[in-house]
């Protein structure tokens, strides 16, 4: 790299602290400016790793992300500026821990606020290493066409604005970096733009100086005049006035100290930056001002006449011949985000995804348009929250009770049907509660507590059809289907099922009508005139009565309803129901601590 450059247009970053918009600003710059390779190589995010997209122009690319400060050296040996965006209580360790690393060159501290004496060590180690610092309480720093610190310059539009695309000859440095937006934007009216440009940073003690910025532009070709932008407080600027003295800056400065209102109040005045007050009259605006006048400084009297200063100075070299005309270039526009773009109404995008149960983006979630704290003060129980995210509406309370009822009585039937087996077998083999709760509820289907949906569709047929129990079960034989809903493996005409009698008392004192349980009773009488066990099941019960509650209710259409014995909601009152047993099974056999479990071979039945 060329005497006095800090970066160039291959130069590339590590990014401490993962900060999606500075990263992705740096990216827009790069690819404005034409850069062949992201200024990014690589983000430190403390304590983990992979990768982050991020686009470059229109691509997405993967932007490597590591652990620790030395992971992230090794990986890119040859990015050599360490941009470091943490927070005031970390910057100045990972700072330290970042100049020394041997590939590090650069460090630019953002944060606000590291404590004075941090600040002095990591000074004075950058300096007896050969190190630079920019910052603390920096917003950067930039050269034009090559490299950009985080949120230097700020949007795109400003920095296509001020020309920072493509490099000027002005070499700026400033303290501020909230005035060093505005002063590129000044350059860039006045002047061919920006060369480079630096904030040092408002603290007390800043990392590197306004001098030593001026003595290193004064080495770099390109640059052919310099604009500084102090404050009062502080004691830099005079580092700066020695600097001129003793001949060792040969390019024109134009030079302005800002804070010369501070003589208008009557006591001292701490302005936004840590540096910002006068100590004394040594530190205020005035007496920098003209110290630096004195020095050979180019100083206006104003603010206000810094502008013209800066355009007489430059018009001065052009008719010189010390500076000739910058080629201008058309940057290649930045693609718009979908988001801005949609939101600007420039664009727009057709959703993936339709859901219409829920909403969550409001202040509180609402189930079926009905929020949170009206579901939690007007007391709605489980039915009704079943109802208003399965039904999508309100329904009455006899119904939500019902379903309720039906939860309840299909929670758990015992540690020997097929799905709690299944969650015991897998939680003793010792699986998460996820895995056993699944295996147990993979059992569910046709033969076992999933023939409750397979039993509304055929009573409903059957009854709406008007066929005689007789011609239904028989006609069902003959296409060699079980009745869903009737049969089970233990119940039988003298051990009836009790959750049915349950169910079938409930609906007989609450229902308007019970027409299909009805049906499902008459067709029971004739299947246990076949067989002593081949009874009304539960699943039978609830898939007749779920009809009954359907018609009944006067809530749904029968378009509704067919619709919902068609797509085959009710399975999903046993699904819900059984998944705290399963849960209750798992978590009883993991307190008791079983072991695998094997069966036995005398239980197996070996044959050829
Ligand atoms: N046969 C449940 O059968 C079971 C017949 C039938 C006409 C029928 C069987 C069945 C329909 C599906 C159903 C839900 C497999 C059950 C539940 C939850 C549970 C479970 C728990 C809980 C039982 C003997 C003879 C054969 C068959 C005939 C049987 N069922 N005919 N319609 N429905 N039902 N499932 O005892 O001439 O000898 O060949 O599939 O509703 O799962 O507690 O355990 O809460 O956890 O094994 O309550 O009924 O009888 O298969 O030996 O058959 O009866 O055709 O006739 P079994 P099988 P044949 S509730």
């Amino acid at each position: 790299m060329a005497t006095g450059q800090l970066f160039s247009k291959t130069t590339q970053a590590l990014f401490y602290n993962y900060k999606q918009l500075p990263i992705q600003r740096m990216l827009d710059f790069d690819f404005l400016c034409g850069r062949e390779t992201p200024s990014v190589a690589g983000i430190i995010n403390p304590g983990s790793d992979g990768f982050q997209k991020l686009f470059f122009g229109q691509e997405e690319i993967a932007i490597p992300v590591h652990p620790t400060i030395e992971a992230a050296c090794n990986a890119h040996p040859t990015a050599d500026v360490f941009i470091n965006f943490a927070s005031f209580r970390s910057a100045a360790a990972s700072s330290m821990s970042a100049l020394k690393q041997p590939t590090i060159r650069v460090v630019a501290i953002i944060a606000e606020g590291v404590p004075e004496s941090d600040a002095k060590q990591l000074i004075s180690y950058a300096r007896a290493n050969n190190k630079v610092i920019i910052g603390p309480a920096t917003v950067g720093g930039i050269q034009a066409g090559a490299f950009k610190i985080g949120d230097t310059a700020g949007t795109i539009d400003n920095i296509t604005q001020c020309k920072l695309y493509r490099p000027g000859s002005v070499g700026f440095v400033s303290k501020s970096g909230g005035m060093s937006n505005e002063m590129y934007n000044t350059i860039a009216r006045v002047t061919d733009g920006i060369y480079e440009g630096i904030a040092i940073g408002g603290d007390v003690f800043p990392g590197s100086t306004l001098s030593d910025h001026i003595l290193r532009f004064n080495n770099i070709t390109q640059v052919k005049m310099m604009v500084v932008l102090g404050e009062l407080g502080g004691k830099d600027e005079y580092s700066l006035v020695e600097a001129l003295k003793q001949g060792k800056v040969q390019k024109p400065v134009v030079a302005w100290v800002s804070g010369t209102c501070a003589r208008l109040f009557k006591s001292e005045v701490q302005f936004g930056h840590a540096g910002a007050k006068s100590g004394g009259e040594l530190e205020s605006a005035q007496a920098k001002n003209q110290a630096l006048r004195e020095a050979g400084a180019i100083v206006p009297t104003s603010y206000e006449a810094l502008e013209s200063a800066i355009k007489e100075t430059f018009d001065k070299l052009a008719e010189e011949g010390k500076i000739s005309p910058v080629a201008e270039i058309t940057p290649p526009p930045i693609p718009e985000d979908l988001k801005t773009a949609i939101k600007s109404g420039k664009v727009r995008a057709p959703t993936h995804i339709i859901s219409t149960i829920s909403d969550d983006r409001g202040e509180e979630p609402c189930y079926a348009g009905v929020p949170m704290s009206t579901i939690i003060e007007q007391g709605y129980g489980v039915g009704d929250v079943i109802s208003l995210l399965w039904f999508k509406r309100s329904l009455p309370r006899y119904c939500t009770q019902f379903i309720e009822i039906c939860i309840m009585l299909c929670a758990d039937h015992g540690p020997c049907v097929s799905g709690a087996h299944n969650s015991i077998v897998t939680a003793r083999a010792g699986k998460d509660l996820v895995s056993s709760l699944v295996s147990g509820l993979l059992t569910i289907g046709p033969r076992f507590g999933g023939a409750i949906d397979d039993a509304a569709r055929y009573f409903k047929d059957a009854c709406d059809r008007g066929l005689t129990p007789y011609e239904f079960v028989e006609g069902m034989k003959k296409k060699g289907i079980r009745v869903p809903g009737i049969g089970h493996r233990i119940k039988s005409r003298d051990n009836r099922d009790k959750r049915v009698q349950l169910l079938q008392k409930y609906a007989h004192t609450h229902f308007p009508s019970v027409k299909y349980m009805e049906y499902a009773v008459q067709v029971e009488t004739y299947t246990l005139s076949k067989a002593n066990n081949l009874v009304m099941n539960v699943d039978g019960a609830i898939g007749s009565l779920f009809l009954d509650l359907l018609s009944g209710s006067g809530m749904f259409t029968k378009q509704e309803i067919d619709e919902i014995v068609e797509i085959g909601y009710l399975n999903g009152l046993f699904v819900l129901a059984r998944s705290i047993g399963l849960i209750g099974h798992t978590f009883d056999q993991k307190r008791l601590k079983q072991p695998l479990y094997r069966h036995p071979w005398e239980d197996v039945l070996y044959t050829k």
